[in-house]
């Protein structure tokens, strides 16, 4: 169930727009202002960020946002991010990451046996040492304290080696350095980074993040651990237990979020969320067995429990009671690489594919030749370049210092775990019996994928918190507009421009923002298709917002279409900006790119229009009634509901 922190300020924002006639509410407004991506600047490093900065809420930047899906849920083209295609790595990083890309490949094709790894339920000593000297425990650690110091977009090409060959491993290293002591890293203390980062960088000690709980999964902010201050002040004391903990059985480092009593400004003390650095040596600290998972065997999974563990209060991350947005941030942080190295999983589990489709005859011909498997393949491929535009565009926007780019780590974390599936699912059909065969690997990808849909957040809570996000957001757009009625008189220009817009588009005039200018010649049509779902997304969140005000937190069949169009809609503008760079700089791929991108608008577009029309049908919203009613039945008898049709 979703508190309603979210959805107090939704109401506020929503409530505040009641007055407004339709003819006058906020149309799609489009400041196009800063078209180029400017951001030429070094990538800044993790390091770089004051540790001030550890309750970051995003939404709470000043100022306009920049961020696209922020802007899309104004109906609104933020295009500052988005085009041209970003790319800010210098030559140096450029270069550098040339040369790490080839041994790391090899190392993986080489020494890396992920079938045994699989088999064994580990990941090998030899593969384990191979990575330390490869530098691949510590990739973003600064330099000066024993990492590589890479850039997010040089991680995400590293990892999508890892995530072509062994998702295990993946894991093992994403565990440990996207989530396990990210925290450290982004909000720590020159101390605690100077003390932490040189033993987890070097793969001498293994990082864990320690959130999730019996009672408390999707719901991160019900934890039950508790740590208590010491009666001289000096300690935590930490008690809990955690469970399904990547790397809990072997981590020497834990981030853990635990309760502690605050004292409001009103003096009252009530528990809230802390974060915590805490060492498996400082003793009460133990592990349970390895899970027996159904895939990512090698990685480690294992319960953690805290049993009066004496926590120095300098090992809080950031401040006391603001554990949960570390624990989000971290979150949100770590999101890119999962689209990396899914697109790396695709391309492998494509190029199986293909090759088993190029080479297999079948009724006189190589089945390749034939609609129903080409139809299979070219799926495949589109999925798989929207992934990785997607997953690349944000890690340069986080390379560019973006610090609101929540709402498109959580799409790009949906797309990419759902369109990984999906390829790999794909593949196995295209490959017959043989992919069913356990000797193809491609059942292991299968099995290792599945959970990518539902860890770091599950890809239904995201889709929630993406449509809550942005309509937050939008809502915080009428209440301004509500302001500018106080005053009318200073304001005239706003607000006929507002009421302007939302006449033309009542009367199918206003087409949307026009995306023309930002793309190749050649995909204008597509530019077109995508400009109109933006318009008509934002006149519907509008309208939801409007009708629905605070309850729109209970109407998550509706939530489920927005989130869905919105994810359609990044997807779109991501290959539009990658294949108009891919035509404009006379690219290899550019015809095969612009083919892909101009069938993925055209059926997008078909997407969102039905997920948006189906938010105001009538029909089907008495459709999602029925369903709700049909669900509650089905709970109720504990099974199906209807007799069986031979009537025992
Ligand atoms: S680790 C476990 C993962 N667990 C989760 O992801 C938990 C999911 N739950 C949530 O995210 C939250 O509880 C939700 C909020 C979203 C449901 N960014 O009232 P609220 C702010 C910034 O909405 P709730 C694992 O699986 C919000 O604005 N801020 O909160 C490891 C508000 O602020 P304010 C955020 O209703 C697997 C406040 O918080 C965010 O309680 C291993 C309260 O908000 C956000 N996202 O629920 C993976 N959310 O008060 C390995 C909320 O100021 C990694 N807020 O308005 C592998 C990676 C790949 C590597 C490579 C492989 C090869």
């Amino acid at each position: 169930m979703m508190r309603s922190g979210r959805i107090a300020t939704l109401l506020k924002h929503a409530t505040a727009t009641r007055h407004l006639s339709p003819a006058v509410r906020p149309a799609a407004v489009v400041p196009y202002q800063d078209r180029r991506f400017k951001a030429t600047a070094a990538a800044p490093q993790p390091e770089q960020q004051p540790a001030e900065e550890v309750s970051p809420t995003p939404q709470n930047n000043k100022g306009e946002s920049k961020s696209f899906a922020m802007g899309l849920f104004k109906g609104q083209v933020n295009a500052q991010q988005v085009f041209p295609y970003p790319d800010v790595m210098t030559e140096e990083q450029r270069e550098m990451l040339q040369m790490l890309v080839d041994p790391c490949a090899k190392f993986f094709a080489e020494v890396n046996d992920a079938a045994k790894n699989d088999e064994l339920a580990t990941v090998e000593e030899d593969t384990l040492q191979g990575l330390r000297e490869m530098g691949a425990f510590g990739l973003q650690v600064p330099v000066e304290l024993g990492g590589l110091g890479l850039t997010n977009t040089q991680y995400a090409r590293l990892v999508e080696i890892v995530g072509a060959h062994d998702l295990g491993v993946g894991i093992m290293l994403g565990a440990h350095q996207s989530i396990g002591f990210k925290g450290i890293l982004l909000f720590g203390t020159k101390e605690q980074k100077e003390k932490y980062l040189p033993p987890v960088a070097a793969g001498e000690k293994i990082a864990a993040f320690c959130l999730t709980e019996p009672s408390s999964g999707s719901d991160a902010s019900s934890i039950r651990s508790r740590a208590v201050l010491s009666d001289d002040g000096k300690h935590y004391i930490l008690n809990g237990s955690k469970i399904w903990i990547s790397n809990g059985g072997i981590a020497e480092i834990f981030t853990v979020f635990a309760q502690t009593p605050c004292v409001g400004k009103d003096g009252s003390v009530s528990d809230k969320v802390t974060a915590f650095i805490v060492e498996r040596g400082f003793g009460g600290v133990s592990s349970g067995p390895p899970e027996n998972k159904m895939g990512i065997k090698a990685s480690n999974t294992a319960e953690v429990y805290f049993e009066d563990v004496k926590v120095p209060v300098e090992n809080v991350i950031g401040e006391v009671g603001g554990g949960f947005k570390v624990a989000m941030n971290i979150l949100n942080n770590g999101r890119f690489g999962m689209g990396a190295a899914l697109s790396g999983t695709m391309r492998a589990v494509i190029q199986q594919a293909v090759d088993h489709a190029a080479n297999r005859t079948q009724f006189g011909s190589t089945i390749d030749k034939y609609g129903a498997i080409q139809e299979k393949i070219a799926r495949m491929a589109m999925k798989e370049y929207v992934c990785e535009s997607m997953a690349y565009m944000l890690s340069a926007n986080m390379d560019a210092g973006s610090t609101e780019f929540q709402i498109e780590a959580a799409i790009s974390k949906i797309y990419a775990s759902e369109a990984a599936w999906s390829v790999a699912d794909e593949a196995i059909q295209i490959c017959g019996g043989m992919g069913f065969m356990k000797s193809a690997g491609l059942e292991r990808v299968m099995r290792d994928l599945r959970i990518f849909r539902i860890f770091e957040g599950t890809n239904d809570i995201l889709r929630l918190f993406i449509a809550l996000t942005g309509m937050q957001n939008a809502g915080g757009h009428l209440k301004e507009l509500a302001r500018a009625f106080k005053n009318p008189a200073a304001n005239l220009g706003v607000i006929v421009d507002v009421a302007n817009k939302r006449v033309q588009r009542m009367m199918g005039l206003n087409t949307g923002p026009s995306l023309t200018e930002y793309v190749h010649s050649d995909l204008t049509e597509s530019a077109q298709e995508t400009s109109k779902a933006i318009a008509e997304f934002g006149m519907v969140v509008e309208d939801l917002l409007i009708k629905y005000k605070k309850n729109i937190i209970n109407e998550q069949f509706l939530l489920w279409r927005v989130a869905d169009a919105a994810i359609d809609i990044y997807g779109m503008v991501a290959v539009l900006s990658r294949a108009s760079r891919s035509l404009q700089e006379g690219q290899s791929s550019a015809d095969h790119e612009r083919h892909l991108c101009q069938v993925f608008c055209n059926e997008a577009s078909d997407r969102v229009a039905e997920n948006l029309s189906a938010v105001k049908s009538s029909t089907q919203i008495g459709n999602f009634e029925k369903l709700s009613v049909i669900a509650q039945e089905v709970v109720k008898k504990g099974g199906v509901v209807p007799e069986h049709p031979l009537g025992f």
